[in-house]
C-alpha cells in the first residue's frame, strides 16, 4: 500500500517504518496517525515480521510533537476526540502490539512525538536528540499518553518536574533517568536499533508475545499482574515454541523457531 506521509520497508523480519514529513519536523497529524496505524496493523498481521524499526526522516527530529497547526482551534469536544482517537488508533495499539517496537529517536521528541517514542517498547537516542513534554507551554497537557506513560517509565518525581517544567532534555540526560535504554551517535542508530532486533529475532515470538502482555498487564487497572504472568506463563507451555525451545537445550543446540 502506498503512503503520503509514511515510509515502511520490510527486510530481513525487521519492519523499517518512517514518518516522513520531514518540512513539519515529522509532527503528528490527523494523516499521519491513520497511515500509521493502517499500516502498524498490517505489520501486525505479517508473521515474517518479528521487531519494528521507527524513525522520522532526515536527521532533524523523531517527531516533533502532535501537529500543533491542525488542532491551535479546537474545542474541548474536538480536543478530547483528538486525544481519544490517537490513543486508541495508534499509541495503545504499539503498546500492545505482539511484536516488540523499537523507537529509532534521531533528533526532535518532543509532545507526541516522545509520548510515541514511549508507546514503543525499546527506546535508543542519537547522542543530538532532545526529547521533552512541552505541552504546558502550549496551555495543554500531554494527551497521548505521556501523563501515564512518562511516570512508569522515570518515576513520578521526574515525570512531574519534565511535564510543569516543559523543558527539553538531552539523549545523555535521558539515558541517566531511563527515558531511553541507549544512546549512540547518529550514523549507528539504526544500527544499534538492528542490533537489539537481531537478538529479539532468535527468541520465541509467542513468548516475546505473551512477556509483552503480561508487562503491560502491571500497568493496567484492576488487572492482577501477577495472576496474568500465572496465566501467560502457563498458555506458553502448549506453544510449538515451548517445545522445539526446551527440546534444543536438551539437544545441546540453537532452538530453530517458526
Ligand atoms: N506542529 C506543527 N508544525 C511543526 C511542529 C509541530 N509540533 N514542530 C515544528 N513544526 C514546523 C514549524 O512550524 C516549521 O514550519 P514552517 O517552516 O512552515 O514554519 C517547521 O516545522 C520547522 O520548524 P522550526 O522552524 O520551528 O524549527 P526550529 O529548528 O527553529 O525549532 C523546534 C525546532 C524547537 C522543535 C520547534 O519547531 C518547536 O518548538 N516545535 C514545536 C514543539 C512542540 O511544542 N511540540 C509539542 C506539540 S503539542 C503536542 O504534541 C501535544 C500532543 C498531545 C495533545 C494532542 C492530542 C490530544
Amino acid at each position: 500500500m502506498n503512503y503520503k506521509n509514511i515510509l515502511v520497508q520490510n527486510s530481513d523480519q525487521i519492519s523499517y517504518l518512517t514518518i516522513n514529513r520531514p518540512k513539519n519536523l515529522n509532527s503528528l497529524n490527523n494523516e499521519t496517525i491513520s497511515e500509521l496505524s493502517s499500516c502498524i496493523k498490517e505489520i501486525i498481521q505479517n508473521k515474517e515480521i518479528k521487531c519494528v524499526v521507527l524513525t522520522g526522516a532526515e536527521k532533524k527530529a523523531f517527531v516533533a510533537g502532535a501537529d500543533i497547526k491542525e488542532f491551535s482551534d479546537f474545542n474541548k469536544m474536538q480536543g478530547r476526540n483528538l486525544s481519544r482517537n490517537g490513543q486508541d488508533k495508534l499509541f495503545n495499539l504499539i503498546e500492545n502490539s505482539p511484536i516488540p517496537f523499537i523507537a529509532a529517536i534521531n533528533g526532535f521528541a518532543l509532545g507526541g512525538g516522545l509520548e510515541l517514542a514511549m508507546s514503543c517498547h525499546i527506546r535508543v537516542a542519537s547522542d543530538n536528540a532532545k526529547m521533552g513534554l512541552p505541552e504546558v507551554s502550549l496551555g495543554v497537557i500531554p494527551g497521548y499518553g505521556g501523563t501515564q506513560r512518562l511516570p512508569q517509565i522515570v518515576g513520578k518525581g521526574i515525570a512531574l518536574e519534565l511535564i510543569t517544567t516543559a523543558k527539553m532534555i538531552s539523549a545523555e540526560k535521558a539515558l541517566s533517568i531511563g527515558l531511553v535504554n541507549q544512546v549512540c551517535d547518529q550514523e549507528n542508530l539504526i544500527k544499534s536499533c538492528v542490533d537489539i532486533a537481531n537478538k529479539i529475532k532468535r527468541n520465541s515470538s509467542t513468548a516475546i508475545t505473551n512477556a509483552i502482555k503480561s508487562i503491560n498487564a502491571c500497568y493496567q487497572d484492576g488487572v492482577d499482574g501477577m495472576e496474568s504472568e500465572i496465566n501467560f506463563f502457563s498458555d506458553c507451555f502448549e506453544t510449538e515454541d515451548f517445545a522445539e525451545g526446551t527440546k534444543a537445550f536438551m539437544e545441546k543446540r540453537k532452538p530453530n523457531f517458526n
